[in-house]
């Protein structure tokens, strides 16, 4: 009996046992599909709702799970890629948390003949035949969207000159050099606008706290016009910090932010964010509707991108609904 089998009949036993539901079964008591999903970590609400939408849709078209969380480790997901491959599930699935170093783990998938579907971030490899298909946002796409909201915001004030500083996502991660490259080619050739400073956030609350304070202290509020920052966490911890200084975020400050999680979408309406470029972490469908297509064989596109919207302080922002993380 295949060690996947067997293992997954002893999980799912376990899982039973413990009144867990346990995926779909094939007449020998595992799974018909079981996927292996690596997943970078937990760092923010989008993570968090795209964490779930993977597990919801999982269960939705009845396949086995295998969650890893690397808690923002290369090293982890890499492990946990090679301990799918020796499950032998039918496909993995991970978001890479940086876009190199991935080329000897994804040769040991293919000669496993096990498919690899990236969710979420990209990586660069010399051979795009190691993996199946990318899904996940045009991040290029969300960075533009950002910019030219900053373009119409600039003709509204009739300013003639505006200071941006810019707190980026994880380095050498695709959001991070995408949203960056996008806002900049937004902008780029107009002499309102001067970039003062990049520092990087992580994509982490804290360190966006860390980063405003920095910034607002080297430049001070009178220096700095916009704050671009690559994730609502960010910029959350960028506002905290605004507003103990005693300034009003969204008014003395503008304040470009992407994701579009529930907390950052409240201060949108509350004019405290200017723009949110929206991210969706809603990807679990698409990626099982993936999975069950390669399962039958199917072809699949290579890149798969979500419609994704901006919100700005211009639109009517009543029709946002619960944005569910
Ligand atoms: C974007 C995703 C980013 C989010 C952050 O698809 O990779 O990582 O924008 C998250 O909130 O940490």
């Amino acid at each position: 009996m295949k060690l996947r089998r067997l293992l997954f009949i002893m999980v799912t036993l376990a899982a039973l046992l413990a009144g867990c539901s346990s995926s779909e079964q094939n007449s020998s008591g595992t799974p018909a599909v079981v996927v292996g999903f690596s997943q970078l970590g937990s760092e923010s609400g989008w993570r968090i709702g795209n964490t779930a939408s993977m597990e919801q849709a999982a269960k939705d078209w009845g396949f086995g799970l295998m969650l890893d969380n690397a808690n923002q480790r290369q090293e982890k997901q890499i492990a946990a890629i090679r301990s799918f491959i020796s499950y032998q599930v039918d496909v993995i699935v991970f978001s890479p948390i940086v876009e190199t170093g991935w080329e000897n783990v994804l040769r040991e998938a293919r000669q496993a003949n096990i498919p690899v579907i990236l969710m979420d971030r990209m990586l660069e490899v010399d051979d795009d035949s190691l993996y199946t298909a990318y899904i996940g946002a045009d991040f290029l796409a969300e960075g533009r969207r950002a910019g030219q909201y900053l373009l119409k915001k600039a003709d509204a004030l009739g300013a003639d000159h505006l200071n941006i500083v810019e707190i980026t996502g994880t380095e050498d991660s695709t959001p991070m050099r995408d949203r960056q490259t996008g806002f900049r080619s937004a902008i780029e050739g107009d002499g309102r606008f001067t970039i003062l400073e990049s520092v990087t956030g992580d994509f982490l609350r804290s360190k966006g706290e860390e980063c405003m304070r920095y910034l607002l202290d080297k430049y001070g509020p009178e220096g700095i016009d916009v704050v671009y920052s690559h994730n609502d966490e960010m910029t959350l911890g960028a506002l905290k910090v605004l507003e103990a200084a005693g300034l009003r975020p969204g008014q003395d400050i503008i304040l470009i932010s992407v994701d579009g999680q529930q907390e950052a979408v409240d201060a949108l309406k509350a004019g405290k964010i200017n723009c949110i470029a929206e991210c969706t972490p809603d990807l679990g469908n698409a990626v099982m509707e993936m999975v069950d297509a390669l399962t039958h064989g199917k072809q699949v596109p290579k890149r798969n991108h979500p419609v994704e919207r901006v919100f700005t302080e211009f639109d009517d922002l009543s029709g946002i609904g619960a944005r569910g993380y």
